[in-house]
C-alpha cells in the first residue's frame, strides 16, 4: 500500500485550485477547448489577440502543430515590458555565483529591460536579423538570460548548447541549425572549477564549423583567452556602444522562438523546435498553476539553462509571470552538501525546484548538512527529470520540508515545453514517486505494443492523444523525422517514449523510457550517441551502450566494446576511451563500465540484442532469456563471465 500525503489544512484554505476546481477545469479544458484555450490566452500581453487554437490533428498524415496562429505578440514584450509599469523596481533576476563568499546580484525588472534591449542592439549590429540562429554556450551568469531574452527581442531563434559539452558536440549543433553567430564566455565556473568555453568555441570553429562569422565573448571569469581579429568580440565594448533601449519585433504566434537539441534513439541529437504564443502561454500558464506562484515569492529552479527546464522555468516561465527568478552558478555539493539550503536561507526561497538526482547525492551525505541550516521559507517543492524513488522523495518531503511543503513531481519533456502530469499543490493528495495527475489539456492514454488503448488500472506505453499549446512544432531541418518519431509507432498519438502505469486511484507513475534513450543525472542520453563517440576511436570495431540501475545517477552508462583485431585491451584502453567518450561528448556522457567484449550477441540478421545486454549490466544473469537466436549464443557466455562491477 502506498501512502496518501493529503493537501496540508492551510493549502486547501488558500488554494487558487483546489480539487472540484481542478477536476471543473481539466473536464472543461478538453470538452470546450477552444473557449478554454481563448480564456487561457488572456494571460498574455497581444499585440493582437488570436480567435483561432488548435489547429492541428495527429490522425492526419504529415500534419503540422499549430496554436494562436492568427495571434501575434512579443516573447519579451510578456516577459519584461509589461512588469515596468507595477513592477519595474521588483527583482527579476536574483543570481547566486559558485563562490558563496562573492556577492549575489539582483536585475529589477527594470534594469533587465536595459540589459535585454542593450544585448538585442548588439546582436542587431553585428547582422543578427528576425529568423536566424544565434548558439548560445554560456555558464550560469545573468547575460545566460540576457542572450536569450536578446534574441526573442529582435525575432532571433536562439540555440542554447549546455556548456558542459564538448567542442564536438557544439560543433554538430551549430552546424545542424546554421547558425554564424555565437555567444559564450571567457571561462565558465561550477564547483570552484574553470571550463574554457571561448577555447571550446575556438576548437569548435576550427574543425569543424568555419561558418561561424562572429563570436561574442562575455567576460565572466576575467581570465586570459585568445582573440581573433574581425571574428571576435568582447560583449562588455560592444555593449558600450549602445542604447539600452530596443524596440520588441512584433512576432506571429507560430514563428519560431528557440531551437534545443535533444537526444532520441538515434545518433543524431534532434533540434526541437518551440514557437512563440502557445510555448509561452504554457511556460507561463504551469509554472504559475503548479507551483502556486504568487507575486514576490522567491522562486528557485535549480536547472542549468542549457536544458529545457532552465528554458521554460529559470528564464520565460517565471518572467512572463513577473516572478523574481534565481539563477544559481554553481552545484550542490559545493564548497559542501549544505549549499542549496544555505542559499534556500540566503535569499529567502519560497519554492524549490530540483531533480532526484541531486537529492539522492544529498541524502547520501546524511541529513546533518540539512539540519543545520533553517529553511523556514520554504513552501513548496518540486522535482523534474526522472522517476522519483520514494525513498528520495520522503527524504525531500520530511527532512528538507520538513514535512510542511507539497512535492510537485512534475512530468515532462524537452518536447512537451513544460509540465505535462504533474500534482497541484492545493488540489491533489500526493503518493511518493507519482506524477499523479494531467495537467489542463493533457489527454494521456496507456497503449499495449499492439497500440490497443488499455483502461483502468494498467501499465504500458505513455502516448498523448491531442496537441497542447506547448507541444514542439517540428524538428528543425527535418519535418519527417519529426513525425517518424513521434507519430507512427501509435498513429492518432504522441508517442512520448516512456512507459506508465495508472493505478486503481486513476494516479500516473512514469516506469522510466522505453526507448534507447537514457537518463544519466537527470540528462539525457541517447545510447546511440556513445556509441558513435566510441566506434569514432581508432582501435575500436564496435559499441553497444546500455542504461544500468545506479545509486546516485538514477541510470549510469554501461559500454561493451568489441576492438579491432591486433589491439589488446587493458586498463589504460580503458581509460583511454573513458577520456575519449568525455571529449567527444561532454562529462555527462562518461562510460562508468566499459567491458571489453571480443563479440556482441547478435541475431543472425545482424540486430544486437540489447535486452541481453542490458540484463548483464543490471546483473540480472537469471534473467537473459532466450539466446537460441543469437548467431552466436556462446558470446553470451563470455559476456557473462567477464561483467564489470
Ligand atoms: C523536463 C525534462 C525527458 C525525459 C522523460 C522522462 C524523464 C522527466 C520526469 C521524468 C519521471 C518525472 N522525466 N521528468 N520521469 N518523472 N517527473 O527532463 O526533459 O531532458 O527532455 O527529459 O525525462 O523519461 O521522457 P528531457
Amino acid at each position: 500500500m502506498t501512502d496518501l500525503f493529503p493537501v496540508p489544512p492551510e493549502w486547501a484554505a488558500r488554494a487558487r485550485i483546489d480539487a472540484a476546481h481542478y477536476a471543473d477545469l481539466y473536464a472543461r479544458s478538453l470538452d470546450d477547448a477552444h473557449a478554454f484555450w481563448l480564456e487561457q490566452a488572456e494571460r498574455l500581453d497581444w499585440i493582437e489577440k488570436p480567435t483561432r487554437t488548435n489547429e492541428s490533428s495527429f490522425a492526419e498524415a504529415e500534419f503540422g502543430v499549430k496554436w494562436f496562429a492568427d495571434g501575434r505578440l512579443n516573447v519579451t514584450a510578456n516577459c519584461i515590458d509589461r512588469h515596468l509599469a507595477e513592477r519595474g523596481d521588483a527583482t527579476a533576476i536574483l543570481w547566486e555565483p559558485d563562490d558563496p563568499a562573492e556577492q549575489p546580484r539582483r536585475f529589477t525588472y527594470a534594469e533587465l529591460h536595459a540589459e535585454v534591449c542593450r544585448f538585442a542592439n548588439v546582436l542587431k549590429a553585428e547582422g543578427v536579423r528576425k529568423g536566424d540562429r544565434v548558439t548560445i554556450y554560456l555558464p550560469m551568469i545573468p547575460e545566460a538570460a540576457f542572450a536569450l531574452l536578446a534574441c526573442a527581442r529582435i525575432g532571433a531563434i536562439h540555440s542554447v548548447v549546455f556548456a558542459g559539452f564538448s567542442p564536438e558536440a557544439l560543433a554538430g549543433r551549430i552546424e545542424d541549425c546554421d547558425s554564424t553567430v555565437v555567444i559564450t564566455a571567457d571561462y565558465g565556473r561550477r564547483g570552484g572549477r574553470k571550463i574554457p568555453l571561448k577555447a571550446n568555441v575556438d576548437k569548435a570553429a576550427a574543425h569543424h564549423c568555419p561558418s561561424i562569422a562572429k563570436i561574442i565573448v562575455v567576460k565572466a571569469t576575467g581570465d586570459a583567452v585568445d582573440m581573433r581579429d574581425g571574428r571576435d568580440i568582447w560583449y562588455h565594448d560592444a555593449a558600450a556602444l549602445f542604447s539600452t533601449d530596443c524596440p520588441a519585433e512584433p512576432m506571429a504566434a507560430e514563428d519560431p522562438l528557440f531551437i534545443l537539441y535533444t537526444s532520441g534513439s538515434t545518433g543524431k541529437p534532434k533540434g526541437v523546435l518551440h514557437t512563440s504564443g502557445g510555448y509561452l502561454l504554457w511556460a507561463s500558464l504551469t509554472h504559475e498553476t503548479v507551483f502556486d506562484y504568487r507575486p514576490g515569492q522567491v522562486y528557485w529552479c535549480a536547472a542549468d539553462v542549457g536544458w529545457v527546464t532552465g528554458h521554460s522555468y529559470i528564464v520565460y516561465g517565471p518572467l512572463a509571470n513577473g516572478a523574481t527568478t534565481l539563477m544559481f552558478e554553481g552545484v550542490p555539493n559545493w564548497p559542501d552538501a549544505s549549499r542549496i539550503w544555505q542559499v534556500v536561507d540566503r535569499h529567502q526561497v519560497e519554492i524549490l525546484y530540483t531533480a532526484p538526482t541531486a537529492l539522492r547525492a544529498l541524502m547520501k551525505e546524511g541529513d546533518d548538512f540539512v539540519a543545520r541550516t533553517s529553511r523556514k521559507s520554504l513552501r513548496l517543492l518540486g522535482t523534474v527529470g526522472e522517476p522519483i524513488n520514494p525513498e528520495a522523495w520522503r527524504w525531500y518531503h520530511d527532512v528538507v520540508g520538513e514535512g510542511r511543503c507539497p512535492i510537485v513531481d512534475t512530468w515532462w519533456q524537452t518536447e512537451t515545453g513544460g509540465h505535462m502530469i504533474t500534482p497541484l499543490p492545493g488540489a491533489t493528495a500526493l503518493k511518493p514517486g507519482s506524477a499523479t495527475a494531467p495537467f489542463f489539456g493533457v489527454e494521456p492514454k496507456l497503449l499495449d505494443p499492439e497500440g490497443r488503448e488499455l483502461t483502468g488500472a494498467a501499465e504500458g506505453n505513455l502516448v498523448i492523444a491531442r496537441s497542447w499549446p506547448g507541444q514542439m512544432r517540428t524538428v528543425w531541418g527535418d519535418h519527417e523525422r519529426f513525425f517518424q518519431t513521434y507519430f507512427t509507432t501509435y498513429p492518432g498519438y504522441y508517442t512520448t517514449g516512456d512507459g506508465a502505469r495508472r493505478d486503481e486511484d486513476g494516479y500516473w507513475w512514469i516506469t522510466g523510457r522505453v526507448d534507447d534513450v537514457i537518463n544519466v543525472s537527470g540528462h539525457r542520453m541517447g545510447t546511440a550517441e556513445v556509441e558513435s563517440a566510441l566506434v569514432l576511436h581508432p582501435k575500436v570495431a564496435e559499441a553497444a551502450v546500455v542504461g544500468f540501475p545506479h545509486d546516485i545517477k538514477g541510470q549510469g552508462i554501461y559500454a561493451y566494446v568489441t576492438l579491432n583485431a591486433g589491439e589488446e585491451p587493458d586498463e589504460d584502453l580503458r581509460k583511454t576511451l573513458v577520456a575519449w567518450v568525455r571529449e567527444e561528448i561532454g562529462p555527462i556522457a562518461t562510460p562508468d563500465a566499459i567491458q571489453f567484449a571480443p563479440g556482441l550477441p547478435k541475431t543472425r540478421s545482424g540486430k544486437i540484442m540489447r535486452r541481453i545486454l542490458r540484463k548483464i549490466a543490471e546483473n540480472e544473469l537469471g534473467a537473459l532469456g532466450d539466446t537460441s537466436t543469437l548467431a552466436d549464443p556462446s558470446v553470451v557466455d563470455d559476456l557473462v563471465a567477464h561483467r564489470v562491477g
